[in-house]
């Protein structure tokens, strides 16, 4: 009788903690769900050193900090002209904002777009002035989505790269390798 019911209060605590674990598994995947989806919808752009992230720039930070505006003409434009002026911080700058150290110890800089496109530059390239620009604007009008077939919301745009491959459009992260 008393073993009985010791048995069935054992059951029931057994039965409330595997009901808690689930509810913390959920919330886990939940959280992970949405953490991730923010990170590759393109509205801010993560700046990672060997896989972790230093510092993720909203597209807000990005349209506020100094800019330049580079005119360039990418030749094999894969829907409408990329030829334009366009406008946004330099990488280099936005490097620098997030870790000095980034472009003192790092030597190849990979940038990955929403889309799984990704498309790498080297330490030597961005040191350039004028090199590259986080973009943000074409002609003074900001980017359509990368899934409505713009450019955006952010692209790299990489003025004297004519073939296009390096200008990454819908950029959500820069992996910066040793
Ligand atoms: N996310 C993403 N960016 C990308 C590409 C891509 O497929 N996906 N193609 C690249 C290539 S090969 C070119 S030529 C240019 C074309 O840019 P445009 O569509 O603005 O002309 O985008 C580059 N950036
Ligand atoms: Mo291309």
């Amino acid at each position: 009788m008393i073993q009985q019911r010791k048995l069935k209060i054992k059951g029931i605590y057994l039965l409330i903690g595997f009901m808690l674990l689930c509810l913390i598994a959920g919330i886990a995947a939940w959280w992970n769900l949405s953490q991730q989806d923010h990170q590759a919808d393109g509205y801010s752009v993560a700046v990672a050193r060997n896989g972790e992230t230093v510092k993720t720039f909203t597209l807000k930070e990005i349209e506020n900090m100094p800019y330049k505006k580079l005119y360039a003409k990418l030749q094999s434009a894969q829907h409408e002209n990329a030829e334009g002026t366009f406008r946004g911080p330099e990488l280099r700058d936005v490097l620098n904002r997030a870790d000095k150290r980034l472009l003192k110890e790092c030597r190849t800089f990979i940038c990955v777009a929403g889309d799984g496109y990704s498309s790498a530059l080297s330490r030597e390239e961005i040191q350039q002035k004028d090199y590259a620009i986080v973009a943000y604007e074409k002609d003074g009008k900001p980017f359509e989505h990368f899934n409505e077939g713009g450019e955006g919301p952010m692209r790299m745009l990489v003025a004297g790269d004519s073939f296009g491959n390096r200008s990454t459009k819908f950029l959500v992260r820069i992996e910066c390798r040793e």
